[in-house]
């Protein structure tokens, strides 16, 4: 029977030929010093484009001040547009589409990474629980962030939209906003984070509002239909959470319906360790179950689907495409394995982060042993 993944699917301005969408992934392996993507960063994303496939590349910060990860490739310096297009030319002589995931981390930074060992900056000035990667790949508490004033949320908004500039300039057939996962544009969502008193925080309106501004300033950019935004509505990753997500997230996917926006990308409550873990919570709604509804346009699921629920998934309508983070680490070939049923490679999460080709361009393809070209 075939495989309803595999059925063509139209998204904003384009056309894919089948559903297996490679996430976003943060794998921290960028050029130093400048955090330029490098050719090894072009290998590993020209092994995983299909013809007719969508790649989303990792989050990369709209500026020094958005990055909290060391080795993070970033996207405001003209040394990384070139870099990044080197990455883009090779996925579209592959005849795959690519689109940049913008990030922006606030709080989840540390001060070794910022301009002039400044504080990370957020909605309010409140450090999160744990710790953060230091640009020497240490562990360290998070500090209590700088609360953005009302002229900074302006300046951060005018990164994002510099930021998309110069994806669009790279060679990017979309960008993706990065809205879930604890960082600043969640920050500004959930109230745990965000105790300001204007009109950025305190109603759900007034939460979301920072969000929409960064979609409409993005999506003047690139116009709608090339604009993504990812969101986790039941996550808890980097000291995240909400209590009553149903109404904040169905406001938020609400007005991002209004600005016409090409596709939600949702992650599933049962991976919202975000990476940090294999966890899988059961007894929690399906996110794209819930907000399919409340989403006109294609919605993209991922956390922790197999090929055979992926095609439950698109069959019955939940999700229209499928996004795969580790699976597509370690099978460069994922939609090929997919398609032929065939057995997937396990990954190895010790070499997720950081270092070189071992565990990042070394995965062999289907039918030889050693790694794809
Ligand atoms: C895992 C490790 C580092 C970063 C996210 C960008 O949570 C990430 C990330 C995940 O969205």
């Amino acid at each position: 029977m075939a495989q309803p993944l595999f059925s063509p699917l139209s998204l904003g301005r384009y056309d894919l030929s089948h559903r297996i969408v490679m996430a976003p992934l943060t794998r921290m392996r960028a050029g130093e010093p400048g955090d330029v993507p490098h050719a090894l960063n072009v290998k590993y994303y020209r092994q995983r484009a299909t013809p007719g496939g969508l790649i989303i590349a990792e989050g990369s910060p709209i500026s020094p001040s958005a990055k909290g990860m060391p080795a993070t490739p970033g996207i405001y310096s003209p040394e990384q547009v070139q870099g990044w297009t080197a990455v883009t030319d090779a996925v579209h002589q592959a005849g795959a589409l690519i689109f940049l995931q913008l990030w922006h981390v606030g709080r989840i930074s540390h001060s070794s990474h910022q301009p002039h060992g400044a504080l990370p900056v957020a909605p309010s000035a409140i450090a999160a629980a744990g710790s953060a990667y230091t640009a020497t790949f240490e562990r360290a508490p998070y500090e209590t962030p700088h609360t953005l004033t009302v002229a900074e949320i302006a300046g951060v908004i005018d990164s994002y939209r510099a930021a998309a500039r110069n994806a669009l300039a790279a060679g990017f057939d979309g960008v993706e906003i990065h809205g879930a996962n604890g960082y600043l544009i969640e920050q500004f969502l959930q109230s745990r984070t965000n105790t300001r008193t204007d009109a950025y925080g305190g109603s759900i309106e007034n939460r979301v509002r920072f969000l929409l501004e960064v979609a409409q300033a993005v999506a003047e950019v690139y116009g709608p239909d090339r604009v993504g935004v990812r969101l986790s509505p039941f996550g808890v990753a980097n000291d995240s959470g909400e209590a009553e997500p149903e109404h904040l997230y169905g406001f938020a996917i609400q007005g991002l319906a209004k600005l016409k926006l090409a596709y939600l990308h949702l992650i599933e409550p049962r991976a919202s360790g975000a990476g940090q873990a294999d966890v899988d919570h059961k007894n929690v709604p399906s996110a794209s179950e819930l907000f399919r509804p409340t989403w006109p346009r294609v919605l993209i699921a991922a956390g922790n689907y197999t090929p055979a629920s992926a095609n439950a998934a698109v069959s019955a309508g939940h999700a229209d495409a499928i996004a795969f983070g580790r699976l597509f680490i370690s099978n460069p070939d994922l939609p090929e394995r997919i398609r032929k049923d065939a057995p997937l490679n396990s990954y190895n999460r010790a070499t997720f982060y950081g270092g070189g080709a071992e565990g990042y361009t070394d995965y062999p393809r289907l039918g030889s042993s050693i790694a794809a070209e």
